[in-house]
């Protein structure tokens, strides 16, 4: 197998040559990205607060596959697996209520401490972390309003938990050498028609205000705020929209997150890229799957991905764009889900890595739009694959379809024990 996957290689690297295309190059440059593996794939977005409350704010995991991790040593064993299936050093991004204690801790006092197992495990395995205050699932948030709550006292909580999940993101981007990601999404909304749409997006900005009042490094932490179109429950009237949160992260240049499944079906993230960067710092990826609406599917390597990851290389903007995933199903093997939606966003940027982007611009330039789709539609035929069997040969891990060898053993071994 291997001579066959190195032989292959040496064939597409001088394919790709012919057309300006330096594969070396683009294997070392995929090397140093790291994708962030959202924990809540493992659990059906349950955490570790309080097992028997059911996930609330209008997203939903559906199905029941057997051997979802119960415990964080369960999850971070399931992690392990999934991290030694992908090519690459890849970081984590936590939710507040993955924390650990012997005693139930209210939202607005958890500490680092509560995180210390996840950082030394990080330490252990190279990743980075990011973070996501849990601003769901909760008794504080079961009438649909958090940081825009008309009650003075509920908004308090809640910002005193973002307040207190940014010093944990620090805490992490101390620890790790490498900033922590601490995004911000809310599901505050209206199922029906409202009355009001201006005033809780007033209380949404103030209560954002009092959340980033204390400056944090940024080689620590970095913020994010993520919008949305709609959730369940909240259909006809999302506080937290589109145009809110960039303006609010142009304002104050934090990072915008944009999540693949928040805006309408055929609205694509992906031509929003360039446009955000002219005004946002960075921005954080959702890389996400919805299907008909936000159903958060398993990404699969699809034109709307592949476009994603062009417009990152073609911008060069690998360095100001942070790639993370948001997608959570039950239905089927939990690490394969992981594994397969990573794998797949790691080929999608390879392609673009592997684009002849010199050559499409300088047909675009004078004016061969016949040459430049003549050659798009080639590229598409070019021996990618030969090209990610080496990168994973390299990298030690599975090749192809093997990877399912070790998901089945895993299932066997250890899933089905649970
Ligand atoms: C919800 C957002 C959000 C969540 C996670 C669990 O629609 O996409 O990012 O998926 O925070
Ligand atoms: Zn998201």
């Amino acid at each position: 197998m291997d001579k066959r996957v190195v032989l292959a290689y040496e064939l597409a690297k001088e394919r790709y040559a012919e057309f300006g295309v330096d594969t070396e190059a683009a294997l070392r440059r995929l090397a140093q990205v790291a994708i962030s593996l959202h924990c809540w794939q493992g659990d059906d977005v349950g955490g570790f607060e309080d097992p028997e409350r059911g996930l609330s704010g209008g997203i939903m995991a559906t199905g029941n596959y057997p051997g979802k991790a119960r415990t964080a040593v369960q999850l971070r064993q399931d992690l392990d697996k999934t991290y030694s299936l992908i090519p690459g050093t890849h970081r984590l991004n936590l939710h507040a209520i993955y924390l650990e204690t012997d005693k139930k801790v209210p939202r607005n006092e958890i500490r680092p401490a509560h995180f210390a197992n996840w950082v030394t495990w990080a330490k252990e395995n190279g990743h980075g972390l990011d973070f996501n205050p849990t601003c769901f699932s909760h008794p504080l948030a079961d009438d649909g309003f958090t940081l825009s709550h008309p009650d003075a006292g509920v908004r308090q909580f809640w910002i005193e938990h973002c307040i207190a999940c940014r010093e944990i993101g620090a805490y992490f981007g101390r620890e790790l050498g490498t900033p922590a990601i601490t995004n911000i999404w809310i599901p505050d909304g209206h199922k029906d028609t409202p009355a009001d749409r201006l005033a809780p997006r007033q209380r949404l900005r103030a209560s954002l205000d009092k959340i980033l009042a204390e400056p944090i490094d940024r080689r620590h932490n970095l913020d994010a705020v993520e919008s949305k179109l709609f959730g369940l429950g909240s259909e006809s009237y999302v506080v937290g929209s589109h145009e809110f949160y960039l303006g609010y992260a142009v304002q104050r240049q934090i990072l915008l997150c944009l999540d693949a499944g928040h805006f309408h079906p055929t609205e694509s993230i992906a031509d929003k890229i360039s446009a955000t960067l002219l005004y946002v710092p960075e921005l954080l990826l959702h890389v996400s799957r919805g299907v008909r609406w936000d159903s958060d599917h398993v990404v699969i390597l699809n034109d709307e991905l592949q476009v994603i990851m062009q417009e990152i290389v073609r911008g060069d903007f690998l360095d100001r764009v942070h790639i993370g995933l948001d997608f959570f199903d039950a239905s089927i093997n939990r690490v394969a889900a992981w594994t397969i939606g990573a794998r797949n966003t790691l080929r999608a940027l390879l392609l673009a890595l592997l684009e002849p982007t010199a050559m499409l611009r300088e047909l675009e330039m004078a004016g061969d739009l016949t040459g430049r789709l003549a050659l798009l539609e080639e590229v598409k035929g070019l021996p990618f694959t030969a090209v990610w069997d080496f990168y994973c040969h390299q990298q030690n891990v599975p090749i192809g379809y093997t990877f399912m060898d070790d998901i089945r053993t895993y299932e066997r071994n250890v899933l089905a024990q649970r």
